[in-house]
Parts: structure tokens; sequence; C-alpha cells
């Protein structure tokens, strides 16, 4: 049956409806989709469940997931039709037996398609992406009947993952309205609500509680890296998760910002290479500034070379990073190569390794896919890498460390393509360990009133995560 066909036999079954309805959210909806009608008339389901196939048929995946309820008929139909193993995601934990929250038979690592019937704000596909992702399994794709374009592929989009859908709802007006099922107000009206309600990723976010709440102290009983129980250390002896980065490119202005910001932060970042006038005596300065002031300095070189060279840049003159950073961010672009590389200085008991996970700029190239690598690079050396700089949701790995950079007080963005969020975004929304400030703190006016301002927002931010402070 092809699509149009379907649209219609879907309204004569009151599957698409409109009139007055409200939603779940309270909100008042000019139209309704009941996709649980549908499994009441088989013939429809099966037209329904090859629409549905044709957008995954070519895809590489191990499992059907069906977001319960309306999606378990049309998961159970593909499944059965073209003999794709499912696994079912349940709604409520179980109280006896194994707790398993995704029924079924799977390993870790494989892939999982998730299919919902309609998508409005994503909400409830999230709640199972979250879920089934925690058991180990990967998703690329999530695929629905209808897009009610609400915001929530987008929403979906901007976590990384692929959304496929048989009908927009625009289209689905279209051919109703083109076979004279609707009439000329109710499909203006339709349309006008779908423009008038769109529920935004932030506005999302801020409704849900999904962030591991993991303390510092936690993260120190989970960690064996020295350099990151001194880090916690020190941002719980002087209640700042705040790292300022001294983007500055002169020895005095550094000199100057690190007196004026070091009783406010945890961490001084530094591009070194890009002050004008270094020599090693700058270095002994910035050395007894962070003994002074008890903050680690922190080198954001980004080694992205293959090792060898990696491990020139590390260790050689005039910069000697290796001799005074405390930690260093490193690239895995080139693999974990560049980690055992460092490794093999045998200078990483005194210098800890952040791995750039994911990239603050609005056109990186840092996909979802390539961030979870680099988390498993991460993992894999807990040893010697302290965390991750990434911008997303905190994993829960209660071991490694989250860094993000891209904050300032108000939110948005530079020339250069930098997005800024702010602590209480980044904080309580994204349970994030350390921000990273830069502009927002040396261009001010007065870096250490503005540091000692982040401070305080920063660590209210982090209480607040913890349920600590309303
Ligand atoms: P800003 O002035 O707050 O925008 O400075 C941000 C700093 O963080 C700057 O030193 C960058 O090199 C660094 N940074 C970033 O902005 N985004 C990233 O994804 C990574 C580092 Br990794």
């Amino acid at each position: 049956m092809d699509k149009e066909k379907l649209v219609l036999q879907l309204f004569d079954l009151g599957v698409l409806q409109f009139g007055q309805f409200t939603l779940k959210s309270g909100l008042s909806s000019p139209f309704y989709l009941d996709f649980r009608r549908v499994v009441a008339y088989p013939e429809t389901l099966k037209h329904i469940s090859d629409q549905l196939w044709e957008l995954i048929k070519e895809l590489d995946f191990d499992h059907l997931c069906g977001v319960p309820y309306a999606a378990l008929s049309l998961s159970s139909a593909i499944s059965m039709r073209h003999n794709k193993p499912m696994i079912v995601k349940r709604k409520e934990v179980k109280k006896h037996g194994t707790k398993k929250m995704v029924e079924g038979i799977y390993e870790e690592g494989e892939k999982a398609v998730v299919i919902d019937d309609v998508i409005s704000s994503g909400i409830s596909m999230i709640e199972t992406l979250e879920v089934i992702e925690d058991e180990g399994l990967e998703v690329d794709y999530v695929i629905a009947i209808v897009d009610r374009m609400q915001g929530g592929v987008s929403t979906l989009e901007k976590q990384g993952y692929e959304v496929k859908s048989v009908y927009t709802i625009e289209e689905i007006l279209n051919i109703l309205h083109k076979n004279n099922k609707v009439d000329d107000h109710t499909y203006k009206l339709t349309l006008e609500f779908i423009h008038n309600n769109q529920i935004g990723y932030d506005k999302l976010r801020l409704q849900r509680n999904v962030v591991p709440k993991l303390s510092y102290s936690t993260i120190k009983i989970n960690t064996a890296n020295e350099i990151t129980k001194r880090l916690l250390t020190i941002i719980e002896s002087k209640q700042t998760n705040l790292c300022c980065s001294a983007d500055v490119n002169t020895k005095k202005e550094l000199l100057e910002l690190a007196e004026q910001v070091g009783p406010y932060i945890c961490m001084l970042k530094t591009h070194i290479d890009t002050v004008a006038d270094f020599d090693s005596e700058l270095i002994v300065k910035l050395k007894s500034l962070s003994q002074k002031y008890n903050f680690l300095l922190f080198e954001d070189r980004k080694f992205a070379d293959i090792g060898h060279i990696a491990k020139q840049q590390f260790t050689s003159a005039p910069l000697n990073i290796a001799d005074w950073a405390d930690i260093v961010t490193v690239h895995v672009v080139a693999g974990s190569s560049s980690i055992d590389a460092l490794r093999s200085t045998e200078q990483l008991d005194t210098t800890g390794l952040i791995v750039v996970a994911q990239m603050s700029t609005e056109d990186t190239l840092t996909s979802r896919d390539y961030t979870k690598e680099a988390l498993k690079i991460a993992q894999k050396h807990q040893d010697v890498v302290v965390g991750i700089v990434g911008q997303n949701k905190r994993p829960r790995d209660a071991g490694l460390m989250m860094f993000t950079p891209g904050i300032k007080l108000e939110a948005g963005g530079d020339a250069h393509g930098q997005v800024y969020n702010t602590p209480q975004e980044a904080f309580e929304m994204r349970g994030i360990d350390v921000m990273i400030v830069g502009r927002g703190i040396y261009q001010s006016e007065n870096p250490a009133k503005k540091s000692a301002e982040y401070k305080q927002v920063g660590w209210k931010s982090y209480l607040k995560r913890l349920g600590l402070e309303e």
C-alpha cells in the first residue's frame, strides 16, 4: 500500500483525529494521533510496518526496540516479518526476579534501532534511549511513523541520533487536505499550532533530571589516579570548580592574571605557545603562584600528531611541558597510540592527561561516535587519564572527570564558532565537574571579582545538582 492510501486508511480508522485534545503535557492540541488503535487492525499494522521497514532495511543493526506501548506492536510486526530479533524496554522496573530494564538477549556493543509511533518533544524516545544505552547497547538510528514537527527530531539530532520518519505531520495534512478529509480551517489551524508549539532542546532538558549525581568525594573514591585525587582535594578544600583559561599573550599579563584569579580557581589553563616572551622564568613564577594559591597548572596543548611527534612535543625544549604541567590535553584522533606514546616518556606520574572527546564549536567534527570512542580510550587508560573534555551529558563513569569549556555567565557565541553555555546549564543539566572560562574572566574589567563570581555560581550549581541547595 502506498503512503497516501495508508494515510487515508489511518484517517478512516480514527488513528488521525482532528478536534480539540488535551495532550500529556497539558497542552490543548487541534489534532491527535492514536496509533494504539492500530492493534485492532492487523492489515493496517502490516502496512505501517512495511513503511517502517523501508526506512531501516539497509541499516546495520542487531535488534529492534519499540518504545512502550504504542510501538511494541510495530516492532513485533517488523521483527516477525523480517526475522530481526527484538528487545523490549520495560516501562516499569520489575519488583521480582532480574530487575532487568531491557528484556531480550543481547550483548554489550550490539546495535539497536529504536521505533516510536510519534515523535513530538522527543522525551519518551530519550528516556528509552538512556535505558538501553545504559545496558551497553548502541543506538545510531531512531525511527517513527510521524514526526509532529515540534522540535523532537532536532533534539534527537543534537544528541547525535539519525532520525527517520515515514511522514511529517505536514505531509499527512497535505494528503488529507488534498483528499478533502480536512477543511481549510483545520488545515491552517493545525499548521499554526505546530508552528507555535515548538518544544526546544533546552526547555526539555530543564524539565528532566537525568544527570548522574556524582559528588567530588564519590569520584575521589572511584579513581586510582593520583593527579585526579590532587585536583579533587583542591576543588573540595577551596570549594571551586572553576578553571581559568588564561589566554593572554605576554608573561606579564599571564602572571598578573594568575595572581588575580589564583584564590578562586582549581586550575589555571594555559596555551603556553601563545606567550610571546615565554622563558623558563615564567614557569618558575607560575609554579610558585600555583603553590601559593593551591591550583594545578593545565597546559591545553591538545597533542594530536603521531605518537613519535607527540612525545617530543611533550618533552622537548623550549617549552618542556612535561616538566611543569600538572595536566595536559590530548586528542585521540590518531588513536590510543597517542596515549601510549606519552606514557612511554615515563612522565605521566606527574602529568595527568585529559582526552578531548568533544569540542565546543558549532561545526565540530567530533561526532557522537567519535566522542564515544574517545571516552572508551580514556576509560581504558584511567591510570594516566584524569578525564575528558566534553560538552554533552557527563558519562556515568565515576573514575573520570568531565571538563567543559565554552562557558560564560551569559550563553551565546563568538565570531569564530565558539558556543557558550552557562555554568548552571553545565553543572545542573549536564553534570560536568569543572568549567573552563577564558574571555568571560580575562576580558572583564576586574578578573579577580569576575572569577569570584564564577566560583560562587559554579559551586552553587554543583550543590544544586546534588540536591543540597535549592
Ligand atoms: P573562552 O575564551 O572561554 O571561549 O576560551 C575557551 C578556552 O577553552 C580556549 O582556551 C580554548 O582553547 C579551550 N577550548 C574550547 O574553547 N573548546 C574546546 O572544545 C576545547 C578547548 Br577542547
